[in-house]
């Protein structure tokens, strides 16, 4: 371990240690067939090249034989005889292995790296390589998942490149350090005492990000702050920038769009203003002096209350535009939100987004992505994907995922998000025939555009697990796995933090993994089953609401969505209804708008349906909806025995940890449970079906509950 990770663990117990180090645990390996493998088969370390970043990867390969293997093999600094692990970029290697990996560097883009065990002179070694350091580091950190993940390196011929450009976090961290939506403690960025105190936390924060390939950060809040863009702070930027760089991060800020009149004395903000124009092209400058490879601007505009173009009787093209052209220079992007609507248009919310941007498909400037939220409306447990995806060829569109549990429970919750995450990216849009698939649009592949991303609204905190819960540790790495490679199994990533975090074995993996890959569906059925949606209570999230009806914008209220009442339940997207559908490929529109077809997952997303409606299976829609509820509360149930009998397999401390959130998710999915159906009963005016259990309380007590100190509410 090194040095300066090893001093900050050093106060901490035992269990914060495993907790703190994530997925990089490098326990000792213990199947010992493997190790002798390793250890007869790398013999010598040899490290080409001297950058920070080079210095980073050996001593990462150090500290993970030191902890899995026992001990380091030697160190070399010139290519003698066999069995060694060479790690270099192509321009450090000889003639002779350049020649010979020709056209494995070939495949690479510039981020992609090569793992290969090749003979030199007739002498074996296993390679690692790419066409810079940050992708040798990016070799390094998947050599040891392999070691990691126990895995053999006879004949191993690796060449990865990530999918996509921008793999991107998305920190909703607020100046004063509170978390918009944020469940894990406060803002890892402590500004006060930046840009001259370097907290351990920003290098560890790095090195996880760097070893699942993110490269990116948004460092604030998309609800912006303009005084991030003083000197004062950019300072403090700076200083954060200075220390991501090695690691392959680039630092990325929010620009609020008012910011030339809060900051810089203007009069106005509107884009088309040369004084604006100019202000924006300095402060550019002024951002690049400082950092040389600043990303570029998240702008969150014109939306929920936040300044824009539209301010000024201009639109989303011209506010883009405008910064884009003041970032070009440097090569910086602008990453620009749709999520807009508005309580004066009187269009179903599901609609606007794309009412409003599909229009403008082709006119923003090249350095300009739209990032678009996985569905219409906002991070629910089930969205079916947004119509956008695939609806703007002439545009590079990103994909936004909610890393942190905003609608899903909380850190308190148990819930693997890559299942989430796959659903949408396995996704057909149709838009260019069958296989139009929402990771093609996201990679660039279906429309062949230039720039591509993914960004994931951080889950990161300074609790000392950094994410709140244990398991949501697999979000943050599952979101970056997905990042470099949009078409992983998310199975295959369950699988693959759990032996990086837990153990190897099989008799922990295999119940564990089942557990988490079922748990996303665990809190669809007990939150919002068959298509419901937004049904939390209101401004917090926490718990469910389906009975808010009082606030002043109607689509804020639970009710806009659920639509129940003596004659059903459900949103009436359908042609009949606000013709939602109508965004989507005619494929796909035959399909969410039919009945016949429309998957049950999705129904009441779609369609407004009687109480009497008859599932597939025979049961009543009302039936069918209570034993959903119930069935979500039941996996949880079977999640904590699964739980139980993994205690053997794991450490006390995070076992019990665990043990302990799976009590209050097993609580809140009953309190899910028992207040919908109570609630939704008044309408359909049946009984519950065998099978569900009675509530305990009655509506009134549940709806008598408030939480004015819920977390991550401003
Ligand atoms: C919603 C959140 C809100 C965010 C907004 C956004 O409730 O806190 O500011 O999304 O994405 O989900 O801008």
């Amino acid at each position: 371990m090194s040095y300066l990770i090893l001093s900050v663990l050093i106060s901490f117990s035992a269990s914060a240690q495993k907790d703190y180090k994530l997925w990089l645990q490098y326990n000792a390996i213990v199947n010992s067939s493997i190790a002798l493998e390793y250890k007869n088969n790398l013999k010598g370390i040899v490290v080409l090249g001297n950058s920070e970043t080079i210095k980073i990867a050996k001593k990462e390969l150090e500290t993970g034989f030191l902890e899995m293997l026992g001990n380091v093999p030697e160190i070399k600094t010139a290519l003698k005889g066999e069995y060694n692990l060479i790690a270099g970029s192509q321009s450090n290697l000889d003639t002779e292995l350049k020649n010979s990996l020709q056209s494995d560097f070939q495949k690479l883009n510039e981020e992609g790296f090569i793992i290969k065990s090749i003979a030199v002179k007739n002498k074996k070694q296993l390679i690692i390589t790419g066409k810079n350091d940050i992708a040798v580091l990016y070799g390094v950190f998947n050599f040891l998942r392999i070691m990691q993940t126990n895995k053999t390196i006879k004949n191993l011929n690796i060449a990865d490149s990530p999918k996509t450009n921008i793999r991107i976090l998305n920190h909703w961290d607020n100046l004063d350090r509170t978390i918009e939506r944020g469940y894990a403690g406060f803002s890892l960025w402590n500004w006060q005492k930046l840009p001259d105190f370097i907290d351990q936390r920003y290098i560890d924060y790095a090195r996880a990000n760097a070893s699942v390939g993110i490269n990116g950060t948004v460092l604030t809040n998309v609800n912006a702050n303009a005084l991030i863009l003083t000197p004062q702070y950019l300072e403090k930027v700076e200083a954060l920038a200075n220390v991501f760089r090695p690691y392959g991060i680039k630092v990325y800020l929010t620009a609020r769009f008012s910011a030339p009149i809060e900051i810089g004395n203007l009069k106005t903000a509107d884009p088309k203003d040369s004084e604006v124009i100019k202000w924006w092209k300095n402060k550019a400058s002024e951002i690049y002096k400082r950092i040389p490879d600043f990303g570029g601007f998240l702008v969150k505009a014109n939306s929920e209350g936040q300044p824009g173009p539209q301010n000024y009787g201009r639109d989303h093209v011209d506010g883009a535009n405008m910064l884009a052209d003041a970032v070009a220079p440097f090569g910086g992007v602008i990453m620009w939100r749709a999520f807009v609507y508005s309580e004066h248009d009187a269009n179903d919310r599901a609609k606007q987004a794309y009412a409003e941007f599909e229009p403008y498909d082709g006119k923003f400037k090249e350095n300009v992505i739209v990032q678009v939220k996985n569905g219409a409306i906002d991070f629910q447990p089930r969205e079916p994907f947004h119509p956008l995806f695939g609806a703007m060829p002439k545009t590079p569109l990103m994909i936004e995922f909610q890393i942190t549990q905003e609608y899903l429970g909380f850190s308190t919750h148990l819930v693997f998000l890559p299942k989430l995450f796959q659903e949408v990216l396995e996704s057909d849009t149709y838009k260019k025939g069958k296989g139009s698939t929402v990771a093609k649009v996201i990679d660039g592949t279906l429309h062949g555009n230039k720039i591509t991303g993914i960004a994931g609204v951080a889950n990161i905190g300074n609790d000392l697990n950094w994410t709140g819960h244990p398991f949501a540790q697999a979000n943050w790495y599952g979101f970056g796995r997905l990042a470099w490679n949009p078409y992983l199994d998310s199975e295959t990533i369950a699988e693959e933090w759990l032996k990086c975090t837990f153990s190897n074995d099989e008799n922990f993996i295999k119940p564990v993994k089942n557990m988490m890959i079922e748990s996303r569906e665990a809190v669809v059925n007990y939150m919002t089953p068959l298509g419901l949606h937004h049904i939390m209570d209101t401004g917090h999230h926490y718990g469910p609401g389906p009975w808010v009806s009082n606030l002043s914008r109607p689509e804020w209220n639970p009710t806009y969505y659920h639509k129940a009442d003596k004659n059903g339940i459900g949103f009436d997207r359908s042609e009949s209804g606000t013709n939602a559908i109508l965004q989507y490929a005619p494929e796909v529109k035959a399909f969410f708008g039919n009945l016949e077809t429309c998957p049950e997952k999705d129904l009441l997303w779609f369609h407004h349906v009687s109480w009497d409606y008859k599932l597939k299976n025979g049961e009543t829609l009302w039936n069918g909806m209570a034993l959903k509820y119930q069935e979500g509360v039941n996996q949880v149930k079977e999640m904590q025995q699964v739980w139980k009998n993994a205690e053997k397999y794991i450490d006390s401390e995070r076992f019990k940890e665990v043990e302990m959130l799976l009590e209050i998710q097993y609580k809140e999915a009953k309190w899910w449970r028992d207040a919908c159906l109570l609630y939704f009963q008044q309408f359909s005016g049946k009984d519950l079906p065998a099978g569900v259990e009675k509530p305990a309380q009655a509506l009134d007590y549940f709806k008598s509950l408030k939480f004015p100190f819920a977390p991550g509410n401003g």
